[in-house]
């Protein structure tokens, strides 16, 4: 049988990656699964939704970005698994995130490479979409923004411009730019469906790894 696809959406908060996730799935029904990270269901996840969410509880960045590598690699078997079976599995968010929103708090001796370090060895997509628009002042207006840690125009200022340094650390040739500006729902998906289509096609033999 031939093995299922990886299938990341990446990007900046509220760029509408869980939406275009969702509309994934219902075009592949139940060829596919979802998955989102964080996965804030397990202990681990538990734990890093406590962060995100309640700013009276710290935690040393060092040891919140384990626990987000951490979350990537308790679901790491399942994945594999599923795709060995023949699923494709959609992910929400990945290691891109992990990467660009610890080293965007620019800790000193926490760089790109130090950050990346702990994912070494996860799967790899076989198709990376990263959503971004072109700038961060209208996240101000979308609902909800600002309620979780890291949700200040500033800090996304900063995420923008570290993704696009990761970007130039981790090669990837199967990975795009999804300019989602001014574009609606709709406008995305048609973009994204033939991508998406495409490697799903392909068949393709064994598993990379980051
Ligand atoms: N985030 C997400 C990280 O800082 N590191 C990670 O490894 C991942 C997967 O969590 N602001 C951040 C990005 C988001 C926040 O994600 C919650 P979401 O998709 O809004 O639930
Ligand atoms: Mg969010």
């Amino acid at each position: 049988m031939a093995r299922g696809k990886l299938i990341l959406i990446e990007g900046l908060d509220r760029t509408g990656k869980s939406t275009q996730s969702e509309k994934i799935l219902s075009a592949l029904g139940d060829e596919a699964v979802l998955l989102k990270f964080p996965d804030r269901t397990t202990r681990i996840g538990e734990l890093i939704n406590q962060y995100l969410t309640d700013s009276n509880f710290e935690l040393p960045a060092q040891s919140i970005h384990l626990l987000f590598s951490a979350n990537r690699w308790e679901l790491n078997s399942e994945i594999h698994s599923l795709l060995e079976a023949g699923k494709h599995v959609i992910l929400d968010r990945y290691v891109y995130s992990g990467v660009a929103y610890s080293a965007a708090k620019e800790i000193p001796g926490m760089d790109i490479s130090w950050c990346f370090n702990p994912d070494k060895g996860l799967l790899k997509p076989d198709l990376t979409l990263f959503f971004s628009n072109q700038d961060s002042s209208s996240l101000q207006d979308r609902e909800g923004f600002g309620e979780e840690r890291y949700e200040k125009i500033e800090f996304q200022k900063r995420v923008r411009h570290t993704f696009s340094n990761v970007f130039d650390h981790i090669s990837d040739p199967n990975r795009a730019i999804v300019d989602v500006s001014d574009r609606s729902i709709e406008e995305v998906f048609r973009y994204i469906e033939p991508l998406f289509r495409t490697v799903i096609n392909k068949d393709l033999e064994g598993f990379t790894y980051f």
